[in-house]
């Protein structure tokens, strides 16, 4: 098997080595070359973060915090996790952070431990109105747990019910309020839940990981000033390395500290700590600010597409990276939308709208978002052409002319390509 400029020199010898695996390499990189990216949650991180991720710091075992560790050797490591530190807190203006997490649900999890017992209330965003599993789902950690209370939209604009929200905090008095979902164009208003917490004596506590990247961008409002705590993905608009990060006011610093480790991680994946560090470097510069508002408005186009295609846009189009399109229109569920559009070289997934009348599994909508293609360098004038292709796609049934869709889509991917030479 031949070596691919991206991979270089190394993936010459994981291929003597282990074929079988440099084959799924490679096929994930042409899959990723070819095909449209549209999961909202998605985005093609820099080579640099690679080149941090596949090295030798994934040797390191790191358990404690930088000056205080359980090994011997960490002095490198240490200046790695100093300096992560240092540009979370600059770039977002936050008191602490902890660059440990290995994903959002770990960091989830960590907040819990850090200010609630199990059996406490909690109230957060259901998962059918775009929540997340961690915020309280039945199949998870949450909501086995936790006594979680669910806010969600109103019907008539698909907005969270601020009102809703307020009386059940009221009525619950909750331990925290968590905001934040995985699956709600709109901004949320920080200032109107900070208020609400004071009001009952809540923590405060943002699951930005979807739109963290567009705050570090300065392309929507922080929650930082608000909230006691925010938890975060690195991966997803923030285009860096997987895994998870944590802010919180100072006086909160040292609880999160100790949920974290030795609360609920071991040793820190110190090659994606390094990895934060870079990807925080690239978010201060003005490129990133600029990508950032670009990938809100290829997605207030490409919804705007998919509404001139006849579908349409929960909550009236979006503020954000991503956008919830309701498809009962077309008389095709989510399940098949999604199937359709993956024959087609479209990746993006079916999602629950508000109210859903179909299952989790079925759905009546899409979610798409655009970080992905905006990092590849595509603007408006493409988002038009996806919005359309995603139309045709889901129109068909026909193989052929998923086919033939398809070429057209690898068409488009070739004029921008990632990851060549
Ligand atoms: N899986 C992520 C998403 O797609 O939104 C959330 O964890």
């Amino acid at each position: 098997m031949s070596g691919t400029p991206f991979y270089g020199p190394d993936f010459d010898l994981l291929s003597r080595q282990d074929p079988d695996i440099a084959a799924i390499l490679l096929s994930e990189l042409r899959r990723q070359q070819r095909d449209l990216q549209l999961i909202a949650s998605e985005n093609f991180t820099s080579r640099a973060i690679f080149a941090t991720l596949g090295s030798t710091l994934s040797n390191k075992y790191a358990e404690g915090y930088p000056g205080k560790r359980y090994y011997g050797g960490c002095e490198e490591v240490d200046k790695a996790e100093i300096i992560a530190i240092d540009r979370a807190k600059s770039l977002f203006g936050a008191e602490h952070a902890n660059v440990q997490p290995h994903s959002g649900a770990s960091a989830n999890l960590a907040v819990y431990a850090a200010f609630t017992k199990p059996g406490d209330t909690i109230l957060a965003m259901s998962l059918p109105h775009g929540g997340h599993l961690t915020h309280g789902s039945k199949v998870s950690f949450s909501g086995k747990w936790f006594n979680i209370v669910s806010y969600g939209v109103r019907q008539d604009n698909e907005l969270i019910d601020y009102d809703e929200l307020r009386d059940l905090a009221i009525k619950n008095q909750p331990k925290m309020i968590c905001s934040g979902a995985t699956a709600y164009p709109s901004l949320i208003d920080f200032e109107k839940i900070r208020a609400i917490c004071d009001e009952v004596g809540a923590i405060m506590w943002v699951d930005a990981a979807h739109f963290i990247g567009l705050v570090a961008g300065k392309a929507i409002p922080s929650p930082v000033p608000y909230a006691d705590v925010v938890s975060f993905t690195t991966h997803k608009v923030l285009r860096g390395p997987r895994g998870g990060m944590i802010l919180s006011k100072a006086e909160h610093g040292a609880a999160i500290d100790k949920a974290v480790f030795p609360g609920m991680q071991g040793g820190p994946i110190m090659s994606a700590v390094a990895g934060k560090a870079v990807a925080l470097k690239e978010c201060a510069q003005p490129e990133y600010q600029q990508y950032a508002k670009n990938v809100i408005a290829n997605c207030q186009v490409l919804a705007a597409s998919l509404e001139a295609e006849g579908m349409r846009a929960v909550s009236g189009g979006t503020q954000t990276h991503l956008a919830l399109i309701d498809i009962r229109s077309t008389n095709v569920n989510g399940k098949v939308a999604d199937q359709r559009c993956g024959a087609a070289g479209i990746v993006l997934n079916k999602n629950a709208i508000p109210f859903d009348p179909e299952s989790p599994a079925v759905t009546s909508g899409i979610r798409v978002g655009t970080a992905a293609t905006t990092t590849q360098g595509m603007g408006t004038p493409e988002m038009k052409v996806i919005g359309s292709l995603i139309a045709r796609a889901i129109a068909s049934d026909d193989e052929k002319v998923l086919a033939r869709l398809r070429g057209e889509v690898h068409e488009l991917t070739a004029r921008f390509p990632i990851y060549s030479a």
